[in-house]
């Protein structure tokens, strides 16, 4: 099964970062795979798979990729389902010709681009919840949970710090 959201990324070695958009996945409980495949080295698979994916009941895509990332904007160009483009560091400007080459698409053809690494990978996932979460409650009140949590946390953090310094 390819699950509702399914990740993609152009190498082996791009899942290091792009597993932190698996685990965001688990943690709000929608089902996702993920793949290798490449635009460059593996296009006929790439298309395959998303059509396959399509047929399956996948709803969002998330690609992942590198240097001259072209796997997001290949994708969206065989399909009319979200997808979520997440630029990978690396590269001579590591991560900004990744930003520009995922982001910098012709009209008519749009990737949802989030930021460079794992930040980015992180919320391209809890991008497509949001995009699911519109004819879901459930989905949608998990995300509002999330949100409450962040705020705890950095409620904690402060508490944790304890105001540093002694002030005037
Ligand atoms: C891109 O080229 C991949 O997404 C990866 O980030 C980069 C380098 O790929 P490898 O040579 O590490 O397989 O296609």
């Amino acid at each position: 099964m390819s699950g509702t959201v399914m990740i993609l990324m152009g190498s082996k070695n791009d899942w290091e970062t792009l597993q932190e958009a698996g685990r965001e996945l688990d943690r709000l409980g929608l089902a996702w795979s993920a793949h290798v495949a490449s635009a460059h080295r593996s296009l006929n698979r790439t298309v395959d798979l998303v059509r396959g994916a399509e047929a399956e009941g996948t709803r969002v895509f998330i690609c992942g990729a590198g240097m001259a990332a072209h796997l997001a904007g290949v994708v969206a160009a065989t399909t009319i389902l979200p997808v979520i483009g997440v630029p990978l560091a690396g590269g001579i400007a590591d991560g900004l010709d990744a930003l520009l080459s995922t982001v910098q698409m012709p009209g008519g053809v749009p990737v949802a681009t989030v930021a460079v690494g794992k930040a980015g990978a992180r919320n391209a996932a809890v991008l497509a919840a949001q995009m699911l979460a519109l004819g879901d409650h459930e989905l949608a009140s998990r995300l509002r949970h999330l949100r409450v949590e962040q705020a705890d946390a950095v409620a904690a953090a402060d508490a944790a710090i304890g105001g540093i310094g002694k002030g005037q």
